[in-house]
């Protein structure tokens, strides 16, 4: 996309940010549910098909591109972006990636024009940061496999089409390299949904478990239809969604920082506005440098993603700093606001609790943690 048709794109994201999600979002928090008419104005934007390459019928952002028009979005609540965001990101990268040209030709048109609606399923009962430990046994029967198992907070399940969802074909094989990835549609007969989970913030985004009772999946839905190399493809997709994740943090660091601002330049106490104080000043500024230092490190991260260089430890890194800097961010704007940011009505709080699932979707901050130091450990060996 060239620059002009791109600053025309965001430009239109701004105004239906600001004119259609942002006065929505009271009314998404009440009824725990995005309307149908947004889901479908976001269809018509091509907002499924960001990631999706151009000659499959998306806009083929690249990730500068895409984090762009993600922040955009998150500036108004999470919750908008979280409909699109597993068929933008987690749920459709692995065949981006990894996938057949006919499993291309299949989903990827379907996933442009948000026809279809992609999820992720890694997670399990007993397989959360230890991804590679998952039990959904992928069994061979002829040219198909039989799967048993559950799949636990999965967003998106229940408007989902089809399922990126990792399971295990070879059960001798211990730890990674016996992992599959398959393409399930989500109709396929055995394949059932646990009740809505009660979360903490993020209303209106949906998550359940997925519960695989002998679903029978052809052995070419395989993604790349080779056996044993679905984690890598996972870690892959989960690199990438890191950068995702990131700009997910950025929009509402903006948002918080400018309504904090606002609030502390309106606010009087003591005869003058609390922006004036400085103790009040020195939260404002450490909200502005966290933001300025995310998006620095976003710039370059997805700059190094896009020239195709190795960068796993810079996507941990990245979402490591930006999902804390947004949790940081959101505490000293409840502090701003003083009482009112305890208050419903301000919405600060609800941005407080719908921010805290950044550092734990994607890969805890502990996980980024560990990635970016065996990273370190492996360079230096190398070198010695
Ligand atoms: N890209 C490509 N390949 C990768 C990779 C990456 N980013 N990370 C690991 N791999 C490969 C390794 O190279 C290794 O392959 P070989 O055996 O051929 O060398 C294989 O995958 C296993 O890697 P590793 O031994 O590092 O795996 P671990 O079991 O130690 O786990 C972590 C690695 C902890 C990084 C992984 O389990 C993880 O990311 N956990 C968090 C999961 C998560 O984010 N969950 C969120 C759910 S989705 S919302």
């Amino acid at each position: 996309m060239d620059a002009e048709t791109f600053d025309l794109f965001r430009t239109t994201v701004q105004r239906f940010v600001a004119e259609k999600l942002i006065p929505a979002e009271d009314a998404v928090e009440e009824a725990d549910a995005v309307p149908e008419s947004i889901i479908q104005q976001m269809r018509e934007m091509g907002l499924f098909g960001l990631s999706v390459p151009e000659e499959y019928g998306g806009i083929g952002c690249t990730m500068a591109e895409e984090a762009a028009i993600i922040r955009e979005i998150t500036r108004a609540s999470v919750v908008f972006r979280s409909v699109i965001g597993t068929t933008v990101g987690i749920g459709s990268q692995g065949i981006v990636m990894d996938g057949t040209e006919e499993q291309k030709r299949e989903w990827l048109p379907k996933f442009a024009t948000g026809e279809a609606i992609a999820s992720f399923g890694l997670t399990e009962p007993e397989a959360g940061s230890d991804a590679a430990s998952l039990r959904t046994v992928a069994v061979r029967d002829g040219d198909n496999y039989r799967i048993t198992g559950t799949k636990r907070y999965i967003t998106n399940a229940p408007r989902a089409n089809v399922f990126s969802l990792m399971a295990r074909t070879e059960p001798d094989v211990k730890g990674a390299a016996g992992i599959s990835a398959f393409l399930l549609p989500a109709d396929t007969p055995g394949t059932s949904l646990g009740k809505p989970a009660k979360k903490t913030g993020q209303k209106g985004a949906v998550t359940t478990d997925v519960i695989l009772g002998d679903v029978v999946g052809p052995a070419s839905s395989i993604i790349g239809g080779v056996p044993g190399r679905g984690f890598k493809t996972a870690m892959k997709v989960l690199d990438r969604g890191r950068i995702h994740i990131a700009a997910v943090a950025l929009g509402m660091c903006q948002r918080l920082i400018d309504m904090s601002l606002q609030y502390a330049m309106e606010r009087k106490q003591f005869g003058q506005r609390i922006a004036d104080f400085q103790l009040v000043q020195a939260m404002l500024a450490d909200m502005k440098v966290d933001m300025l230092t995310t998006e620095a490190l976003m710039q370059s991260v997805a700059a190094k993603f896009d020239a195709g260089e190795s960068v796993s430890l810079e996507c941990a890194a990245l979402k490591y700093y930006a999902s804390e800097a947004v949790g940081r961010i959101a505490d000293r704007a409840v502090q701003i606001y003083g009482g009112a940011g305890y208050m419903a009505e301000y919405k600060v709080e609800r941005f407080y609790r719908d921010v805290r699932l950044l550092r734990i979707y994607e890969g805890t901050s502990q996980i980024q943690q560990t990635i970016i130091a065996k990273q370190m450990i492996r360079q230096a060996e190398a070198a010695a």
